[in-house]
């Protein structure tokens, strides 16, 4: 049994992200199975969800004349429009039902301003806003964070790279995340995690 001080982060694994959700990730469900199998050997488990407003900046639907994938200029930078997803307390939103990690201690929801998007389970898309995430780990006596979910090129890539820049040791686990891979982003992505000093495991 993995100590404390190493946190298994379950990113996003949510039914909206499953086949047949609004915004599917390719075998997304695969992740599940192998997540249980993985949390059973971590003492410390946090999950996340990705937990929009139905008036999300994000949502494809709240820009007249722009359709899901394309991207657009935010005073934060540039963001990707997605098909709305994850909409707070509506069954999209909600963990996969055979997800089972009982033990899990904690749960951060992200993405819940309006006017702001977070990929990140660490800090929001206008890269200042924390989600409070880090401080909880630190508080906890967490030294590595090994990442798990969906999806690989965006929730669990900038999760990862976050994790990082905060001052833990991470890694992420290749078998139990599953990708969009938008635009060569699954490449970039891995790439990104290389120079940062994220582990590929
Ligand atoms: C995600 C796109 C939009 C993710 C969340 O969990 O990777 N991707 N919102
Ligand atoms: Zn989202």
């Amino acid at each position: 049994m993995k100590p404390m001080s190493e946190v298994l982060l379950v990113i996003d694994v949510q039914n909206d992200f499953m086949p047949g959700g609004a915004l599917a990730v390719p075998h997304g469900d695969t992740v599940v199975p192998a997540i249980n199998a993985l949390a059973s050997g971590f003492a410390h488990v946090v999950i996340t969800q990705d937990w929009h407003p139905a008036g999300h900046v994000s949502f494809a639907a709240n820009h007249p004349g722009r359709k899901p994938f394309e991207t657009i200029a935010l005073p934060y930078g540039e963001q990707v429009l997605w098909p709305s997803h994850c909409v707070q307390d509506t069954p999209g939103a909600a963990l996969h039902a055979d997800l089972h990690v009982p033990h899990a201690q904690a749960i951060v929801r992200k993405g819940y301003q309006a006017g702001v998007d977070s990929y990140s389970a660490f800090l929001e898309a206008d890269r200042t806003t924390p989600t409070g995430l880090a401080g909880y780990l630190r508080d906890k006596g967490v030294k590595r964070v090994h990442c798990v979910g969906l999806a690989t090129d965006f929730c669990v890539a900038w999760s990862a790279l976050d994790a990082k820049a905060a001052g833990f040791d991470v890694c992420v686990i290749e078998h139990a995340c599953r990708a969009i891979d938008l635009n060569g982003s699954l490449g970039r992505a891995w790439a990104s995690l290389e120079a940062a000093g994220v582990a590929r495991e």
